[in-house]
């Protein structure tokens, strides 16, 4: 069972380390290592500074930080002294930005130097933001009122007592990506953390102090949060950081140097990865274990870095409201092309669109319950209405489950009425991704003239194909041949490259408008 009441406070995830192995390296990578014991009194200050700004508790603190030290040092500092860190995905416009700040209500923003010149009015004005601390750094001259880390931590004491939060005081937010209209703020708890520890981390990773952990996605996603923070620090484990672009050359460079054992990916990273060139005369021998989230590898995918490394990818699924992965396949039991299993400590309904439960071999939308979950969206009560009902979580995904495992189907609401007969845009995707000229597509809605549905493909080709007139007849026949006439792309389009959100998702909203 989960104790609730053991877990007041989510910084004990680090901090607990000052009893078990402070001399443990907690992080290493290209922008330095530290010890358990430096990371807490690194925490210890950024907590005090924060408390010394003369915030109230629950204060929102914005984090703008790419992966180094400094990001678990000002968020465990925050959440040890009670107050609430915002973690921002860097890769957001002045727009999104001054709607998260506003949105937050956040008096701080503590900010990546490389990044800082984006606070200026534009972003700043209409929020409470009285300060950007800027990190690894110099700070900019002139642009909103900045201080350099240095000065703001400069004379705070390197121990924080725990602020008096409960285990379902609020904890961290993190915002939606937002596929469609405007991102919401998704609260957690501080009993949240140490859910995705005992429920995911202890069953599917089963990490020992040990480990190394490398996530390439970033800390500001939930699955990066978790892989780079709460798992390897409720072990005593380490974490390896990269900050920057992880180009695969650079990932590569990463395994290699700092030999992490447990590794991260998307499938967008395992893809580039696997074509990277020369990779296979790269050095990877040091992982033991590779997983992947949000999507599906494909098949060839998944093979290919099998061969390369010895290590069939566990792939999951997780979301931002449940903190982390809920459906997992085993090291040792997988199913290609299934989310996984229920994770211990989560529990799986598939609904129809009655809301009764479905069995197996039945289509139906997930709903998932668990004690990770995020009670509410800031301020949104519409929202959290649709999403949060009771203690579960309509995830909006349609499901198939065959011996216990999950196959994804869709989303509920991306069916398209085409010549009368309903269709789903993602069996068109698969049948296209099936064709050997195809390497990725996306198959989306397309209202014709007289205001009939029909579909659009976008596809990049595999390096040699040409995007001829004879390619799109090949391929509307592929799909008509496989799947039912009415279901062929009326039109196809080829392109480079398909847009992708930060988590390596295809990025819907910038294919539709494009
Ligand atoms: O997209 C996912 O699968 C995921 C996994 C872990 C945590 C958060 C997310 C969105």
């Amino acid at each position: 069972g989960f104790d609730k009441s053991r877990h007041a406070n989510c910084s004990a995830i680090l901090f607990d380390n000052l009893d078990r192995g402070p001399d443990r390296p907690a992080v290493i990578g290209p922008a330095g290592t530290l010890s358990y014991r430096q990371l807490c009194a690194e925490a210890a200050r950024w907590g005090n500074a924060f408390a010394g700004f003369g915030l109230e508790r629950g204060a929102r603190i914005a984090l703008f930080l790419d992966d180094t030290p400094a990001y678990p040092a000002a968020f465990f500092g925050a959440v040890r002294a009670g107050f609430v860190p915002v973690l921002l995905n860097t890769a957001s416009n002045t727009d999104l930005l001054a709607f998260y700040l506003a949105d937050s209500g956040a008096r701080i923003v503590v900010c990546e130097a490389a990044f800082a010149n984006r606070f200026g009015a534009e972003a700043v004005s209409g929020s409470a933001i009285e300060r950007v601390v800027v990190v690894n750094g110099d700070a900019p001259v002139g642009v909103g009122p900045m201080v350099e880390a240095a000065a703001f931590l400069a004379g705070r004491p390197a121990t924080l007592d725990c602020a008096d939060t409960g285990p379902d005081d609020m904890a961290f937010w993190m915002y939606s990506s937002g596929s469609t209209g405007r991102p919401k703020g998704i609260v957690h708890l501080h009993h949240d953390m140490a859910y995705t520890q005992q429920s995911y981390a202890s069953t599917i990773l089963r990490l020992k102090p040990a480990d190394i952990c490398f996530s390439v996605p970033k800390i500001f996603f939930a699955y990066g949060f978790g892989n780079a923070f709460t798992f390897p620090f409720a072990v005593g484990a380490t974490t390896l950081l990269l900050p920057g672009r992880p180009d695969p050359d650079r990932v590569l460079d990463m395994i290699e140097a700092y030999r992490p054992s447990v590794f991260f990916g998307l499938p967008t990273l395992y893809t580039a990865l696997c074509r990277a060139a020369g990779v296979e005369s790269r050095d990877l021998s040091s992982l033991r274990l590779s997983i992947s989230a949000a999507e599906t590898l494909s098949q060839d995918i998944h093979a290919a870095w099998e061969t390369l490394t010895g290590l069939a990818a566990v792939e999951g699924l997780g979301s931002t409201e449940i903190l982390h992965i809920y459906l997992s396949n085993g090291k040792s039991e997988q199913r290609l092309g299934a989310a996984g299993r229920a994770v211990p400590g989560y529990e799986v309904v598939l609904r129809d669109a009655d809301g009764r439960q479905v069995g197996p071999g039945r289509e139906g939308v997930m709903w998932v319950r668990g004690t990770s979950s995020a009670p509410c969206y800031w301020n949104r009560p519409d929202k959290t209405a649709e999403t949060m009902r009771g203690d579960w979580i309509y995830t909006g995904d349609r499901f198939v489950e065959r011996d216990g495992f999950f196959y994804f189907q869709g989303r509920a609401d991306d069916l398209i009425k085409v010549s009368g007969q309903w269709v789903w845009p993602l069996e068109v995707e698969r049948c296209l991704n099936e064709h050997a000229h195809v390497h990725e597509c996306a198959v989306l809605a397309h209202r014709l003239a007289d205001r009939r549905m029909s579909l659009r493909a976008i596809v990049c080709l595999r390096a040699g194909v040409d995007g001829d007139d004879d390619e799109v007849r090949l391929l509307q026949d592929h799909v008509k041949a496989a799947l039912a006439p009415h279901k062929y792309p009326r039109i196809v389009e080829f392109v480079a490259e398909l847009p992708k959100t930060g988590t390596g998702k295809l990025d819907r909203q910038a294919l539709a408008s494009s």
